[in-house]
Formats: C-alpha cells, sequence, structure tokens
C-alpha cells in the first residue's frame, strides 16, 4: 500500500495594515489579544509578518538593517486578533541616540501595552547564540512578560547546521532559566512554520479574549 501522506491546509487570513504610532499612547485603542514580533535587525520580522498574512506587500522589508522605525499595527483574522512588528533592537549602524529612542518606545510599549499577550522573539537560525539576543529575553523576563522564540531563515542553512545552534541557544538559555519557552522554526521564504504559528496565535486567541477583555474592563471601572 502506499505510504500515506498528511497535508495541513494552509489557514487563509484576513489581514490589514491599521498605523503606524511612535509611542505606546499614540498606539490604536484595542482589546483584542495583541502579539508582537521583535528581534534584531535585518531578523527577519517584517518578512515573516507577510508570510503569516499572505500579502508580501503588506509589512515593508529591506535589505538594509533599520527598515521598521515605528511601532507598526495590523489587524489580522478579520479582527479578532492585533500584530504588531516593532523595529529591530541593536542596530549599531544607527546613532547611539536614535538607539536609545528606539530602545526606550519597545519597551515602554513592551511594559505599558495591556493587551499584549505574547511576545515572539525571532532569532537569526543561522548564527550562534547572540549576546544582545539573550540580553533582551532576560529583560522580557525581568518585566514578566510571556514570549516565544523563533528561529528565522532556515532555508538558508542544512538542518545538522541548524540544529547545532539551537542545541547551543537551549544551553545558553538554561544558564539562567529553568525551562525552554515555546520554540518555533520558520522560513518567510518557504513559508516552513506558518501553519504552526498562526494555530498558536489563533489557540491563545480564543483562551485569552474573554480574560483580557473582563481585565481590561476591571482596570478601567478601578480607574474611575
Ligand atoms: N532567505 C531568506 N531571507 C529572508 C527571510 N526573512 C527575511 N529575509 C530577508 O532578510 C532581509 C531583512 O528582512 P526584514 O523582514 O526587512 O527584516 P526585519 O527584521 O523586519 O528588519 P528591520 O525592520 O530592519 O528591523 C530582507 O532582505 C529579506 O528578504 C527568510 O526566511 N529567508
Ligand atoms: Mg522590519
Amino acid at each position: 500500500m502506499a505510504k500515506q501522506i498528511t497535508v495541513k491546509l494552509i489557514p487563509p487570513i484576513k489581514a490589514e495594515f491599521v498605523k503606524s504610532a511612535s509611542r505606546t499612547s499614540e498606539c490604536p485603542k484595542i482589546l483584542v489579544p495583541e502579539f508582537a514580533f521583535i528581534g534584531r535587525s535585518n531578523v527577519g520580522k517584517s518578512s515573516l509578518i507577510n508570510c503569516l498574512a499572505n500579502n508580501s506587500g503588506l509589512a515593508k522589508i529591506s535589505g538594509r538593517p533599520g527598515k521598521t522605525q515605528l511601532i507598526n499595527h495590523f489587524t489580522m483574522d478579520a479582527g479578532l486578533w492585533s500584530l504588531v512588528d516593532l523595529p529591530g533592537y541593536g542596530y549599531a549602524k544607527v546613532s547611539k541616540v536614535q538607539r536609545e529612542i528606539f530602545s526606550k518606545m519597545i519597551s515602554h510599549y513592551l511594559k505599558n501595552r495591556k493587551n499584549l499577550v505574547n511576545v515572539f522573539v525571532l532569532i537569526d537560525g543561522r548564527l550562534e547564540p547572540q549576546k544582545k539576543d539573550i540580553d533582551f529575553i532576560r529583560n522580557l523576563g525581568e518585566w514578566g512578560i510571556p514570549f516565544s522564540l523563533v528561529f528565522t531563515k532556515l532555508d538558508k542553512l542544512s538542518s545538522s547546521a541548524f540544529g547545532k545552534n539551537q542545541a547551543a541557544f537551549k544551553r545558553k538559555m538554561l544558564q539562567e532559566w529553568e525551562n525552554i519557552p515555546p520554540m518555533f522554526l520558520t522560513s518567510a521564504e518557504t513559508a516552513l512554520g506558518r501553519v504552526e504559528l498562526i494555530e498558536s496565535i489563533r489557540k491563545l486567541t480564543l483562551e485569552l479574549s474573554p480574560l483580557l477583555l473582563e481585565e481590561i474592563n476591571n482596570s478601567e471601572t478601578s480607574l474611575e
């Protein structure tokens, strides 16, 4: 008998750009769960957002690092959840002052955005563990922000080369973390990991939407 092959249907996703903000107070006032993509400049955040949405023109992409400079909001699955494209951290070629502005903008957004439920930290799968990524992840831990790791650009290396980098990353994390967060293996080029990412976001959205609404309503009442 022929070997059975399991095929997965690619879930369609309705995605639209909402607005760009330079500070948290300018971000759209929405109550649905929000997910943010963050990582070093050029790691592939905007490309992966376009891959999820199946729309190569949604988020701006560039071979030149530092392309995304604002907090960009997208509404996804016809408004069920929101996705944010953030500027990259630690890009050496922008001035120290500009880096400081980006870093404050990102940390203020991450610490204060009430409907942010999970941050996807993108890690270049071609590289050994990078100090900037490890330091950034430590910050997320200190701020109590839930996160997952997303390895990118896996079309650019062999699975054994990536396996070594991933194992080294896990070892590095276990030096200061009790366990390893969820990990996704992706390529914006081949759409590797797209279905898994979308399924995990949709699952969290279903679980967290009612809780989030209640929490936001309560915090607004207590401010009155
Ligand atoms: N081969 C390959 N190239 C990729 C992939 N993802 C991104 N790239 C390329 O990497 C470069 C940077 O991609 P972006 O999506 O703009 O990266 P970013 O993280 O949004 O960068 P900033 O906005 O500058 O922080 C572009 O030239 C992309 O075409 C991938 O999965 N595979
Ligand atoms: Mg970008």
